[in-house]
């Protein structure tokens, strides 16, 4: 009997055909309840308002240094559009974060534990990878009502290897539909490579090409009910919209990459000299 979580030959022809592939039913309501839970107590425990409020976010290089120490921590990022005119909070916290991240991989049991399991071995067993090992995790709330888009991306842009391996994979903890802000991807669009790197050294962090603009019509919805979990190649093309409907859309996202014959690329903005 194969794995949990390996992929069939169908499975693998659709990923490598089109950079995605969405496998429903992939995890059980109580491990979907779990991540959710456990955030829900993070973010009631450990998110510090005096440093999070809004004329914070406005001093770009406390900022910055917050970002860029976000890939060795947990670290809360909140939506702009949480706070009033006096950089006061005017909803609930929970209702105020944008995302967690970027090592709940590596710091909290639950996530540690979920995003290393057996049945995900078994994904990239199944595509090839001799050692795979995370990168960085993400949860993604989308809150009601101002929940912001992500703009149109490849995750290679931002994590780079020599030669490229990244592949998210990224769980829905709620339905993500059309209205609640689902992913969207150009199918295929893995086909055509990497359009920009983002570098970061002594200067801050720059774009190393233009980043490329694209037709909203050539994207397709990635919808996905709760326990679905979306594979993505580290080139496609994915974003997802604003999401206005009164509903969130919790998702927990992880990249990994492939340790055996690649490089940790010179430039990328996190560091990980314990994994290469
Ligand atoms: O969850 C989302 O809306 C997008 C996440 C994503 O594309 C990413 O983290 O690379």
């Amino acid at each position: 009997m194969p794995l949990a979580g390996s992929l069939t030959a169908e499975q693998l022809s659709f990923f490598h055909a089109n950079g995605y592939l969405v496998l429903e039913s992939f995890s059980s309501d109580e491990d979907v309840r779990a991540l959710r839970d456990r955030m829900a107590e993070l973010v009631a425990g450990s998110f510090d308002l005096h440093l999070k409020n809004k004329f914070f976010l406005l001093q770009r290089m406390a900022m910055d240094d917050y970002f860029f120490k976000s890939g060795e921590n947990i670290s809360f990022s909140t939506m702009d559009k949480a706070f009033g005119d006096d950089g006061c909070l005017k909803l609930a916290k929970e209702l105020s974060v944008r995302f967690v991240g970027h090592a709940l991989h590596e710091h909290d049991l639950v996530f540690k534990t979920f995003s290393s399991s057996e049945s995900i071995s078994s994904i990239f067993s199944s595509l090839d990878y001799k050692k795979p090992s995370i990168i960085q995790s993400k949860y993604m709330f989308k809150q009601p009502h101002i929940g912001a888009r992500v703009i149109p991306h490849q995750d290679n842009t931002f994590l780079h290897t020599e030669p490229p391996s990244c592949i998210a994979l990224w769980l829905a903890l709620e339905d993500a539909t059309i209205n609640n802000g689902c992913l969207w991807a150009i199918p295929g669009s893995q086909k055509y490579g990497l359009k920009t790197r983002m570098i970061k050294d002594d200067n801050g962090f720059y774009f190393d090409r233009p980043t490329p603009s694209y037709d909203h019509n050539e994207f397709v919805p990635l919808e996905a009910k709760s326990g679905g979990l979306v594979v993505i190649h580290g080139d496609l093309v994915h974003k997802s919209l604003e999401n206005l409907s009164p509903t969130s859309r919790h998702a927990f996202v992880w990249h990994v990459v492939e340790t055996e014959g690649c490089e940790w690329s010179k430039g990328n903005w996190s560091v990980h000299d314990e994994i290469f």
